[in-house]
């Protein structure tokens, strides 16, 4: 017969418990104990489950005491298992885990810098209607130069200083690490119908000396548009409008005439020196990393050249283009103000963190 709760029989498995409290001693006795009493199908839980048989006018006041009683001995049993606790841990040889103590920090991992400025430049051409195409680093010599105007023996190729591959391959001409990212406009002409509008971010590489702008390694940001009736303007408007995006409407921006073979006419677009301009901390005349020039270059752009569109197989009277190519590195620079281009890839967790 279930045992129905009233004030006697309350009282007794209350002194009988903690009795029976004070006798044990060990952690696994105590754990017993308090399954005994406490526990689901306990004598303590029991009493309060039939709670609903004891006649209505005392229901009250007897659970009243059944839960007083319950919380006493829950506090008793607290006290008990810690006093346990403490003499175990002194008699045991055994190393107990300090569940308090605090965990190692986890160390959130975080986009490379570089890695950071390519998504933005990217994002801000695919709000203009470009699209984000990628390709090889290691390269057919036909791509990275005679696709763009630059066939052997022609001086240009000597403003980009080439590493080689060794290779029995010949298919198109000798394999070389990519020295730009221009060669990506033969390869998306030769499989795309205009109209074309697309950035390729990706990884170029040229045997030169490093200095506080030049890394032997680094990215660019190639652009392409080709269509009907573009020009000169189209080109310009978009990189304003890129500038701005990326440095904010204060920045100065300048245009000048420069030389690619691939494009005509050409430029090169730079952007004031954050370090020597108004807002800078260096005097011109002492400034290191534009030169004493005031600025800092970072692209080359141009109209596409008739030829470049032609061997592509897209007709020249039809169509025209504009293209560019940036260093997202330089980018970089300017925005967070980096001296030199060479932390980029020193690998200096304290460099790295700042981003
Ligand atoms: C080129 O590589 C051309 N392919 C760019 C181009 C594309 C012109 C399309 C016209 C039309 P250039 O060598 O100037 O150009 O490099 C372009 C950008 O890459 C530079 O403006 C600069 O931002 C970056 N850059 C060039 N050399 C280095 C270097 N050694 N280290 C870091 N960034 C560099």
């Amino acid at each position: 017969m279930d045992n129905i709760p009233d004030i006697n029989n309350i009282n007794e498995t209350y002194e009988k418990a903690l009795g029976e409290l004070k006798d044990n001693k060990t952690e696994q006795d105590l754990s017993t104990w308090r399954t005994k009493y406490l526990g689901r199908k306990g004598i303590l839980t029991g009493l309060l489950r039939n709670l609903k048989s004891t006649p209505i006018d005392s229901r009250r006041e007897i659970g009243q005491q059944l839960n007083n009683i319950k919380n006493l001995l829950e506090n008793n049993y607290e006290e008990a298992i810690n006093a346990a606790g403490k003499s175990d841990n002194k008699n045991s040889s055994v190393n107990h885990v300090d569940i308090t103590m605090p965990g190692r920090p986890i160390q959130n991992g975080r986009l490379h810098p570089t890695t950071q400025i390519i998504r933005e430049v990217c994002e801000a051409f695919l709000s203009m209607g470009f699209d984000v195409a990628e390709g090889p680093e290691v390269e057919w010599e036909y791509y990275n130069f005679d696709a763009l105007n630059i066939p052997a023996d022609h001086p240009a190729r000597d403003m980009w200083d080439t590493l080689w591959v060794e290779s029995d391959k010949q298919e198109k001409g000798n394999i070389l690490l990519r020295t730009h990212t221009s060669p990506m406009q033969a390869r998306i002409m030769e499989n795309r119908e205009p109209p074309v509008r697309v950035v390729v971010p990706g990884k170029v590489f040229r045997y030169e000396a490093s200095d506080a702008t030049h890394e032997w390694h680094f990215y660019q940001v190639e652009g392409l548009a080709v269509d009907q009736g573009l020009t000169f303007a189209d080109l310009k408007g978009t990189l304003f409008e890129f500038a701005k995006r990326i440095f904010g409407e204060n920045r100065k921006i300048r245009f000048r005439c420069d030389y690619f073979p691939f494009v005509e006419p050409g430029v090169d677009m730079s952007i004031d020196c954050f370090a020597c301009s108004d807002s800078g901390s260096i005097e011109p005349e002492n400034c290191s990393i534009c030169k004493r020039t005031g600025w800092i270059e970072i692209m080359g752009a141009g109209m596409v050249h008739p030829r470049v569109l032609e061997q592509a197989g897209y007709d020249p009277n039809k169509y025209t283009g504009f293209a560019f190519g940036l260093g997202p590195e330089r980018i970089a620079m300017l925005k967070y103000g980096i001296d030199d281009i060479r932390h980029f890839y020193s690998n200096d967790i304290r460099f790295l963190n700042q981003f």
